[in-house]
């Protein structure tokens, strides 16, 4: 199998700590979508990373479309309950996750931006889902239910790197302000090798 995307992307990330979790084996490739040099338009069509192609040459794409396609692996442990409604809401964690992250990358990207040029309404209105994700995800991360539970899952991952990047982008530097389900949760999952070993540089 083989990976493209960037050390620095939350979503390949995601991936990676998946894959080594499993314990699949994979080459990473890799491929930032915004160099001018970049391949990816030619596996993915939307230009974005991570992008999955698998041992029978299909290409996979969308963090949470590539997370599926693993799973149906069954490959090392699962991340998903086998019971359908309860891995949708596991899943639905993992979207709301992935939520905060495009508001986290929306912000770094708008932050990239010239002073004048910024679109300050653009920023809080990001800042506003991020904080109402991670409200929410601090909420399910107390309850144990679908997250933080004993039992690694795709939306404890998902959580995980979202906090990840907001750490490394350093764009909400008060997230871990009274949010304490939520500090536990990525203390106890960066000890982990799969997140040990994908730390962006
Ligand atoms: N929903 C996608 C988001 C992927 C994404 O936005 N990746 C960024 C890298 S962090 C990217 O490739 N951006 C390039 C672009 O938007 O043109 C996923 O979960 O895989």
């Amino acid at each position: 199998m083989k990976l493209i995307g960037s050390y620095t992307s939350p979503y390949v990330r995601k991936i990676s700590v998946i894959l080594l979790e499993k314990g699949l084996p994979f080459d990473f490739v890799n491929d930032s979508p915004w160099s001018e040099e970049t391949q990816v338009p030619q596996v993915n069509p939307l230009g974005k990373v991570p992008a999955l192609v698998a041992d029978d040459g299909e290409v996979w794409f969308d963090s949470p479309v590539i997370a599926g396609y693993l799973e149906t692996l069954a490959a090392g442990p699962a991340l998903l309950p086998a019971d359908p409604q309860a891995a949708l809401r596991v899943r639905r964690l993992e979207s709301l996750a992935d939520g905060v992250t495009d508001a986290a990358v929306a912000l770094v990207l708008e932050m990239r931006r010239e002073a004048d040029k910024r679109d300050e309404a653009w920023i809080v209105r990001q800042r506003a889902v991020l904080n109402r994700g991670l409200d929410a995800l601090e909420q399910h991360a107390q309850a144990q239910q679908a997250m933080n539970g004993d039992t690694l899952n795709l939306a404890d991952i998902a959580v995980a790197c979202a906090l990840g990047y907001i750490n490394f982008r350093r764009i909400a530097p008060g997230w871990c302000v009274d949010r304490p389900a939520l500090i536990k949760l990525v203390e106890r999952l960066f000890q982990r090798q799969s997140f040990a070993r994908t730390t962006p540089p």
